[in-house]
């Protein structure tokens, strides 16, 4: 039975403030902060089994190899001698943000009737550039079964690809064919515009997609200079629900009339940029929000507890789930510790829809499994980073038994 399944970054060890993500505001602001890497990878768990409670199939996949004395070296430089933001850049915990492992299209979508992956290149963010080549090992593994999956290498440079976080999905079940929108930028302001619709056209190609399920939207310059990074963090989907900012889009009524094209049945519910301006969407992040399908039918948002500081935001939500919309439950979580790097609930999460059956089980989430993965992060991830950490060979050496040991305890040897 084909259902969707969230896969969560477990947040890594070596979680830290660095300040690498140009055009992401929250990254910026807390450049130099002191992190908590395991009170941070308890948030992700927690939310892990707040989503089980909640009758949803969860996964996960493990943190990067870090720091990633390879690429270091494939650089001229090792841990010592790297200067100050190369070495942060080898050590960033940034996998944990899965949204930005893959690009997903279920087996109905396909001409194959496979589910098809493609890892992100992650090309425009030197710390991201080296994530995929231990994020494909992970698919490689988790989603092995050809039969059922079909994982694919990144689309190449220099066509940047930020994976599901540029990716949106509408059906009117998971398990039913659905309509894939690729969301890319051109342009957006003194911000980089992190996907090219290039890679967007080749994973279509690459996936097998059907042409009129397809379509290729721009995102607004406007919400990228406001610090919209990824699209993720201005509109969200969920079977027949787009949840978006007015201002999400480049051409927002061109890029409605299209998705009603290709999808009649779409609910969009919008938030006027009167009611919510992009600046309180970017620092509430109400929209990196799951948009999550309840087993009792309806939809609910699990979204950042910072989403109920900002009075217009959270009145504005309130407003929404007492009207009829379709969706009828705001679940705020506490994820502080991605969220002062941008990383709310939805960046968090990769969706595969697929027969769990069908996945590697060591990569599913149950209490139990969980129970281990919480019991290595209480005993090895440090409990503090602070910027000059980076420096002391201490630090590394940590970081790696920690990963080693959740290797060891998942039995993921294959891994090592
Ligand atoms: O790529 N932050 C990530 C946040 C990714 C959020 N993902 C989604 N929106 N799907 C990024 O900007 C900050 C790391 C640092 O500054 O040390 C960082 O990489």
């Amino acid at each position: 039975m084909l259902t969707e399944i969230n896969f969560d970054g477990i947040i890594g060890p070596s979680h830290n403030y660095a300040g690498l993500s140009l055009g992401n505001i929250a990254s910026a602001s807390n450049a130099g902060a002191v992190s908590e890497p395991r009170a941070a990878a308890l948030q992700g768990v927690a939310k892990m089994r707040a989503n089980i409670a909640l009758g949803l199939a969860q996964g996960f996949f493990l943190p990067l190899d870090r720091p990633n004395t390879g690429w270091l070296a494939s650089l001229g430089c090792d841990i010592a001698s790297a200067e100050p933001h190369m070495r942060a850049a080898a050590f960033s915990a940034s996998s944990m943000w899965a949204a930005n492992a893959a690009t997903v299209s279920p087996a109905p979508d396909s001409a194959d009737g496979r589910c098809h992956l493609t890892v992100a290149n992650l090309v425009t963010m030197p710390h991201r550039s080296h994530e995929w080549t231990g994020t494909l090992a992970q698919l490689q593994l988790a989603f092995a079964d050809t039969r059922h999956f079909a994982v694919h290498g990144p689309v190449p440079a220099p066509f940047g690809d930020e994976g599901a976080a540029n990716h949106m999905r509408l059906c009117n079940g998971h398990d039913g064919a659905g309509v894939e929108i690729f969301v890319y930028g051109k342009a957006g302001g003194p911000f980089p515009a992190r996907q090219h619709i290039e890679a967007g056209k080749a994973i279509a190609r690459r996936h097998g997609l059907a042409a009129d399920a397809t379509l290729f939207l721009q995102q607004s310059e406007t919400a990228i200079a406001a610090g919209a990074f990824h699209n993720d963090v201005v509109a969200v989907a969920n079977e027949t629900v787009l949840f978006t900012h007015e201002q999400a889009f480049e051409n927002r009524t061109e890029a409605y009339a299209e998705i009603r094209a290709a999808f009649p049945a779409v609910q969009i519910v919008e938030v006027p940029a009167s009611a919510v301006s992009l600046a309180d969407a970017i620092k509430s992040y109400l929209f990196n929000a799951q948009l999550v399908s309840l087993p009792q039918g309806g939809h609910a948002l699990v979204l950042p507890s910072e989403s109920q500081e900002v009075t217009a935001v959270w009145q504005w939500l309130e407003a929404m789930v007492a009207g009829n919309g379709p969706i009828r439950q705001l679940i705020p979580v506490n994820v502080r510790q991605s969220m002062a790097n941008g990383g709310g609930p939805a960046c968090l999460r990769l969706r595969v829809v697929a027969d769990p059956a069908t996945v590697d089980p060591r990569f599913m989430a149950t209490a139990d499994r969980l129970d281990t993965v919480e019991r290595v992060i209480v005993s090895h991830w440090p409990e503090r980073i602070a910027p000059a950490d980076l420096a002391d060979p201490a630090l590394a050496e940590t970081v790696r038994a920690a990963r080693a040991a959740l290797i060891d305890a998942l039995d993921l040897g294959e891994l090592g």
